[in-house]
């Protein structure tokens, strides 16, 4: 029905303008040709004219009109440290080209009037000027050149790499189809290694967990940064072209599959300063959903943002991410909150290859736990303990064990029992009962008798290190002392134990 409307509608169109074709044909016919010619050239000129202030208006009002949305002018300016120098370089570039839009319209439309065909008028035939050559391809020349020296230093500028021995963060962000993957070195201030043959389900960036920088890589949600600090992010593309841009920052990079690229850049506003910025403006004092007056502002809901300027693939847009700038005691608060990758996803799986081993920060983490544990049993408060409180001077040595059935150590118990072995050094006067526990498992006695053995070896272990053997009593308990339930195979761990007790401290 619409498509028949359509074609009716085009056919109709067709035959008036054959209609006012053939009229306008008859009032030549009657007025004389020359005469009908002369009044269109006339009416043509002037429409000319007002054709090009209507142009030129629109063009330098509809600019100042939308100023205060556009990157570089109002309330966006640019919020990092070399963001300026390419701002005034567009404006350079816009003021030569700017001049030229205006000369040449005014030119083009100007001459279609001035030299309309009249009765009178006699064309001039003007075959070579060599000054107006001149003109025309020196100021070009010049000014191109102008341009092209000023970009190739704000390019020099912008695109140095950090030095040796600058003050940075070194951050990773990872396209693919259709989201951004970022990363953070953690606490070392490195990145691992990463191998995209490594890349799988529960591995999405390909770190090698061989490499301990990678222990402490955190994946946030969102980019955080502080304020004032040098950051070089490492741009990279799992799939497809992608490209890296922050718009606010004048930071745009290609994310290239294969081909890691990188962009330094210093950003020198907080959120809260550009939203206090754009406060300022009324076009971003009305609420964000006009529909509901009780919506926040706009300049509230203002967030920088990461968006790839690629056309990547029909779900691009998704690629946006919020960029959070922050104080540094901000930033710092929010790093503590941070997960490490490694330590939450993927420590004691079995694509972990370091299962069943206590790696380096683990046994420093399990030796401030041990030493915080005693330093709260040695506090005599003097008031005693109400019923079912846990018993402090009792402490678990969850690092001790076993190989399985017996009584030798594992290679790993060697970190904490010297850590206990420290702590006995540390305070002479300490005594303390070591104690085996099994689950219910199994016979009683035998049970017992292991229990006891597992003890004895634990002491015999710390006699070993120089700990004077009357300090150390062993007791092997069976499973007389569960920790836990004996009914699932959770309580039944939990039961398994090797512990110690604080008999004294004079
Ligand atoms: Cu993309």
């Amino acid at each position: 029905m619409t498509a028949l409307i359509i074609g009716l509608s085009i056919l109709l169109l067709v035959i008036v303008i054959l209609q006012i074709s053939k009229l306008t044909d008859m009032y030549a016919r009657i007025r004389g040709e020359e005469e009908v010619d002369e009044r269109l050239n006339r009416s043509q000129g002037r429409a000319m004219l007002l054709f090009m202030i209507g142009l030129l208006g629109f063009c330098i009002v509809s600019a100042y009109w939308w100023k205060n949305y556009m990157m570089g002018y109002g309330p966006h300016k640019a919020a990092s440290a070399h963001g300026n120098s390419l701002d005034s370089l567009f404006n350079v570039t816009l003021l030569f080209t700017g001049i030229v839009f205006v000369l040449t319209h005014i030119a083009l439309f100007y001459f279609s009037w001035k030299y309309k065909k009249t009765k009178v008028s006699k064309a001039t035939h003007w075959a070579h000027d060599n000054t107006l050559e001149i003109v025309w391809s020196a100021i070009p020349a010049v000014v191109m050149t102008y341009l092209v020296i000023k970009g190739l230093l704000a390019w020099n500028t912008v695109m140095a790499d950090v030095k040796e021995g600058d003050d940075h963060i070194e951050i990773e962000a990872t396209a693919y189809q259709f989201a951004w993957h970022l990363r953070y070195p953690g606490p070392d201030g490195l990145l691992g290694t990463r191998d995209y043959k490594k890349i799988s389900a529960d591995n999405p960036l390909g770190q090698d967990w061989t490499d301990p920088q990678n222990y402490d890589d955190f994946h946030p949600d969102e980019l955080w940064l502080p304020v004032g600090k040098k950051v070089r992010v490492r741009i990279i593309a799992r799939d497809v072209l992608h490209n890296f841009y922050l718009p606010h920052f004048r930071v745009k990079m290609d994310a290239v599959p294969g081909l890691p690229t990188y962009f330094v850049f210093t950003p020198e506003k907080t959120t809260e300063q550009y939203r206090d910025e754009l406060r300022n403006y009324p076009e971003y004092n009305v609420p964000k959903d006009p529909s509901d007056p009780e919506s926040k502002m706009l300049w509230e809901e203002f967030n920088y943002e990461l968006a790839c300027a690629e056309l990547c693939g029909k779900s691009h847009y998704s690629m946006r991410r919020v960029v959070r700038i922050v104080t540094q005691e901000e930033y710092d608060a929010w790093l503590a909150k941070q997960q490490s990758y490694y330590q939450s996803s993927i420590r004691g799986k079995d694509s972990d290859p370091n299962k069943g081993k206590l790696l380096d920060f683990e046994v420093k983490q399990n030796k401030e736990a041990l030493n915080m544990s005693v330093e709260k049993a040695l506090v005599d408060t003097g008031i005693p303990a109400a019923a079912g409180t846990p018993d402090l001077k009792t402490i678990r040595l969850d690092y001790v064990q076993f190989e399985s059935g017996g009584n030798t150590l594992t290679a790993e118990s060697k970190y904490q029992l010297g850590d206990l072995a420290e702590i006995l050094n540390k305070y002479p006067q300490l005594k303390i009962e070591v104690s085996g526990h099994t689950d219910n498992t199994g016979d009683p006695a035998s049970n017992k008798t292991l229990s006891q053995q597992r003890s004895d070896v634990v002491r015999d272990y710390l006699v070993a290190q120089g700990i004077s053997a009357g300090r150390l009593s062993s007791v092997g308990y069976g499973s007389a002392r569960p920790a836990d339930t004996n009914d699932t195979e959770a309580g039944r761990q939990k039961n398994r134990r090797t512990e110690f007790r604080i008999i004294s401290n004079k």
